[in-house]
Formats: C-alpha cells, structure tokens, sequence
C-alpha cells in the first residue's frame, strides 16, 4: 500500500514537473544538456584552448583550459609566490627591483599574446604591472615570467601593453599625469605641471625588452590602447578621460565634456623623428629585470635615461580624435579599418574609420588644438554610431566574421554588432557587471572566435558563499551562432580584467619538459652528486644540496652557527617530466623553493637559535617522499663545530 502511494506520488511529480518544465520553455533542458556537451572534456583528455587571465590585484596571471575553465597554472609576475619561491629565491628576487627599491607586488590588468602579422604566434605573452609601472614578458616554452621592465615618467601603466602587428612595439600609456621629470608641486598645479607620457618599449627577436622612446603628451589620463593592423599599421590609438584636467572628485570634474578624445600616434613618423635627431636624451631611473635560462637567475640592469619626442616639435605626430564620453576601451577591428571606443558614460558606441582619419589629416579637417595637438572634426572621421549598444559601453572584441561584441557594464550584458551597418543583433545578459570580455584572437587579425568570455566584475549568488570575499565570476558564451549562448559559469582567482586565448597545439608543441642539467650555469649548480658539498665563508655557509628521487645528498649537516647566513642551493637532479622537488627547513624565516628537474635555486635562512632542525622535500615525489629528509645542526655562535656532512 505504501508502495502504491508512493508510486502515485511520484509519478505526479513527474507530470507536475515535465509542465513546469513546458511552462518555463522545453528547449532550457535541451540547452542544459547541449551546453554541458560543449564544455565537458573527459578525462584524460586535453581542452582546446588556453586561456590567460589576469590575476589583477593578486599580481599573478593564471592559466585555464578553455572550454572547461579548468585551472592548470599560476605563473607568478609581479608578486612573491611562496608556493614556488618567485620572489623569495636569490636567483628570483631580481625580477621585482624597480627604482623604488624591491617592490613584491603589483595590480596586473591585460595579457596580451605575441603577434606576427597581426596573428598570435605563441611565443610571448605580456602584461602590465599597473601601480609601479612594469611590463612584464612570460615565455611560453616554460610558462614563466622572463623579463620586467619599469616604465619611468608614467604613473598607472594602465593602457598598456598593447602590441604592434608583429611585436616591434609594446605600447604604453600613463594612467596619471605627473610632473615629468616629477618634482614637489602643489596638487592643484594640475594644468601647468602635470603631464602625460606614451612609451614605445622594442622587442627583439628573442624577446629582450628595451624602452625605445616616450611621447610627452598633454595632462590628462590615458587609459586604454590599441595599434593598428593593416593599413592601419603604424599607428597606435590612446583613450584618453579628464581632457577637464581636473585634479579631484574625477567622478564629477572629469564628466563635464561631452567628448574626451582617443590620441591617435603615429610611431612610424616618431621613428623618422628619431632618425632624425629630436629625441632629447632625458635622465631618469628605471630597471630592466632579465632571467637568463641558463644561470636561472635573474639579472637586474639599473637604466639611466630615455629619448623623449615632443610633439610641438613632431608635427603629424599625433592627432586627437573626439570620442564621446570618458572613453575606456579602443579597439582596432582585424581588417584595420575600424577603431571602435567604449565611453563609459557615452549613448552609442563611436566607431572611428581610419581610411576618413587619413583623408582628414590630409584636408586639414581640425576643429581647434589641445595642448598644440591638432583636433580632428568628429564627423570627418566617425564611421558609424552603434546606437542602443546597452549601458556603460567598455570594450569590444571580434570574431573575424564581420561582427563585434561589447561589453557594457552598467547594463550588465554583451552586445553583438555588425560592423558596417552598426546594428545590433543580439544581446546577452551577464552574471554581473562584465569589465573585459575576450573572443580568442578577438583582438587579432585572425580571431578564433567559437567562443567569448566575460570577465565580470561582481560575483554575488553565482557560487557558494564563501563569506565576504567572492571568487571572481568568468562565464563562457557560444558564439559561434547567430545568439549567443551561455554555457558555462566558472570561478577565476585574483581580478581578470582581461584575458587572451590561443588554440592549445599552438603552444603544446613547444611546450618544455625539462631543463638540461648539462646545460645549467647557475654557479651554485651541482652536476652530481659527487659535487654536493658544504662551504664556510666567514659567517656565510654555501650548502650545495642536490635533490633526487628520494633523497637530499648531503643530508646530515654539522657546523652551522647562530646568526650565520645559510645558502641552500638545491639542484634537482632529475631529467624526467614533472618530477619537482620541494624544500624547506624547519624555522626557515622565509618561502619554500620548487625546484624543476635540472634547475638550481637558492635559498637563504638565518637561524636564531641552536637545535638541531629537520628539512625536507614538500613535493609528493615517490613512494619514498616521506623519507625523503635530512638534519642540520645548529650551534651556538661561540662554540667550535666543524662543519662537516655526509
Ligand atoms: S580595465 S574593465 Cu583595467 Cu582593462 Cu577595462
Ligand atoms: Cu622530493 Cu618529495
């Protein structure tokens, strides 16, 4: 009987529930099951993108797998790790010299993916620090940081870095204006004494970073950047806000104009420039941070000066293109033609044509100066206005078939546009407030398109709570479509304000398995065994430890005294994939090392008291890892131990 009852029950539940189901539309089941299809990746299989986001204020940028949203790396940038001991590590510490002395954290905002011909090629992958201005380059053989070079006269690298079609440039704007050289003034000096810098940093081919040359551009704040492709090659194109120079409560002071401008640069004329001597030599301090694979240790270079161009001596240089209103983003669409902004607080989306920019210049179309820089009249150089584009219009990306996407903030929603006949034909709502959003090589001649992301700026009841700090909330879109279609909802760390992806055989194949042990230079490197040793130099000790399944060689050390400065350089003497080994000592006043098979790193520890303290490897390495250990002993500073070990 109760079965029955039971069986009744159920079988209403059923029928209640399949005319909900029709009520709140039959295709949302369908959709579920069609959607989970295009995310799932079954294990032991790989995803088909990688994504890069940045950590924002966690100063990191971390890797996903795309279309699962699965986490696979952190690589450290800006910000100590003590996970690894970037930043800790003698041969790491390096990287964060800036010429406000060692600084171990910075807010990263947008990676951005090398480029040849407009294309991504895989080989670098950049990212701003935006407080202490840097520029960071990862290499993506071994998916770390490589290279950061500080950014002198700029004060918020926010517009930054944003590559020319084949990586000649990474360009850089100023968030603030400051006094350049700066100096003690009063705040509300503003007009007379602040102004803006734009940097142009070269890069070689294998990567190394140089400071090329600055543009002294008027005060106001530079905000967000894009080069030209195409025909548009040669030229960058800088937002601008606060053209009210104000110098506070921006939120009010910096809104009053109905339009701000984007500076459109033209770096092949500021190289003729150049050649032709106008740069002025302008003493400064900035570093340039260099890790060498070889040594594994990084180099710090302490610069000196930069050439600087005037544009009231560089006529043609730049030209300011009234956009409406605070503008954010700029984007340059992948036939070059296009140059759409993003106002924050603007009605339409402004889509600017560069073909009408060329011929305005020509005409001399201005509509009066700022600052000695010619404006161009709006309408001589407006191609089109989407109009309806949703709230708080901030940045737009593509999809190589002939469509935009936007993101608009304050309406919370992406907005899908036809380049052309700047009309709207789809719009997807956001789980919330979306900053950046990212089509894979959306910003690139060749988007891969398939797929957006929004990186949205609040999370609220999208995951479990976690208390007052919520994970940061990605979602992925289908676009490959005529609607766009949410699919999946994944939780990111730190701030992802932009992110890049690239198709994952791309970078596979060059992905690094090992590091030569032949091939390592790090002076402190042992090559075997044979060669681990422990060394006294005053109140210095050099303990060259090697690590290898499952042992530290030596592994009992006698002679240490209170107050001496312990070296321990640990060489991984293994050459297998992802077999690391961890270290650590008990008391040690500073991070863990990982050290990656055929690496040697250093670290330095500073015993306060006598004892005797164990250490050991961190990293489950084998079915030995346990005993995978060893002992120092630790004297009092006047007593006689010898050092020895075994
Ligand atoms: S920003 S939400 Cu720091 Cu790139 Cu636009
Ligand atoms: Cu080596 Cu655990």
């Amino acid at each position: 009987m109760k079965k029955l009852n039971y069986l009744i029950a159920f079988s209403l539940l059923v029928v209640l529930s399949i005319l909900i189901h029709n009520c709140t539309g039959t295709g949302e089941t369908a959709n579920i099951e069609e959607a989970a299809k295009k995310v799932y990746v079954k294990p032991g299989s790989y995803d088909e993108l990688y994504a890069f986001m940045s950590g924002g204020f966690n100063g990191q940028l971390s890797v996903y797998g795309l279309p699962s949203g699965r986490l696979l790396k952190n690589i450290s940038v800006f910000s100590q790790n003590p996970e690894t001991g970037y930043g800790y590590s003698e041969e790491t510490k390096n990287m964060l010299m800036t010429s406000y002395g060692f600084i171990p954290w910075d807010d990263a905002h947008h990676p951005v993916l090398s480029k040849t011909n407009g294309e991504q090629d895989g080989r670098w992958i950049f990212i701003n620090g935006n407080n202490t201005p840097r520029v960071a380059r990862i290499d993506l053989r071994n998916f770390e940081t490589e290279e950061i070079i500080e950014i002198p006269n700029s004060a918020g690298n926010h517009g930054s870095p944003f590559l020319t079609e084949n990586t000649e440039y990474v360009v850089a704007s100023t968030r603030f204006s400051i006094p350049v050289p700066n100096k003690d003034v009063s705040i509300n000096s503003y007009k007379e004494n602040f102004k803006g810098t734009i940097s142009f940093i070269s890069v070689d081919k294998n990567g190394d970073m140089n400071l090329a040359f600055q543009i002294l551009v008027p005060g106001l704040d530079y905000d967000l950047a894009h080069a030209g492709v195409g025909p548009s090659h040669g030229w960058a194109f800088f937002t601008t806000y606060n053209s009210e120079q104000a110098n506070s409560l921006l939120e009010i002071n910096a809104s009053q104009n109905d339009k701000d401008f984007i500076a459109a640069v033209n770096w092949k004329k500021a190289e003729e420039y150049l050649k032709a001597g106008k740069g002025k030599i302008v003493q400064t301090e900035f570093y340039n941070n260099e890790f060498n694979e070889s040594t594994h240790s990084a180099i710090s270079k302490k610069m000196n000066s930069v050439v600087v161009l005037n544009p009231k001596e560089c006529p043609g240089l730049i030209y300011y293109i009234p956009t409406p209103k605070s503008p954010h983003g700029v984007d340059v669409d992948p036939s070059g033609e296009y140059i759409v902004a993003g106002g924050k607080l603007a009605t339409v989306i402004p889509v600017h044509s560069f073909s009408k920019m060329m011929k305005a210049i020509e005409g001399k179309k201005f509509d009066g100066e700022f600052d000695g820089i010619p404006i161009l009249k709006y309408e001589e150089v407006i191609a089109g206005e989407v109009q309806n584009p949703g709230l708080g219009p901030l940045h737009t990306e593509f999809d190589g078939n002939g469509y935009a996407y936007t993101s608009a903030f304050l309406s919370s929603e992406i907005v899908k546009w036809k380049l052309g006949t700047w009309e709207v034909v789809d719009r997807v709502p956001t789980y919330y407030s979306i900053g950046h959003l990212m089509i894979p090589g959306g910003d690139s001649r060749k988007p891969y398109g398939k797929y957006a992301i929004a990186l949205n700026k609040i999370t609220k009841d999208r995951y479990l709570p976690t208390g007052p700090e919520l994970a940061q909330s990605a979602q992925l879109y289908d676009i490959s479509g005529n609607k766009m279609k949410l699919l999946l909802d994944f939780p990111t760390i730190g701030e992802p304000h932009y992110a890049q992806a690239i198709p994952a055989e791309i970078l596979m194949k060059n992905s690094n398995k090992i590091y030569q042990i032949e091939k390592n230079k790090n002076p402190y490197a042992v090559k075997s065994e044979k060669e681990t040793r422990v060394e006294r130099k005053g109140n210095e000790v050099h303990i060259y430890l090697s690590a290898t399944r499952s042992h530290f060689k030596p592994d009992n050390i006698e002679g240490i005294k209170v107050g001496d400065k312990v070296y321990w350089h640990v060489t991984n003497l293994e050459q297998d994939w992802d077999i690391p080994h961890g270290f650590t000592v008990k008391g040690l006043n500073n991070s863990e090392l990982l050290v990656m098979p055929g690496q040697t790193k250093t670290i330095v520890w500073t015993p306060l008291k006598s004892g005797i303290y164990p250490f050991y490897c961190t990293d489950f390495c084998s079915a030995l890892h346990q005993e995978m250990q060893g002992y120092v002993r630790v004297s009092e500073a006047n007593s006689n131990t010898k050092v020895t070990f075994n």
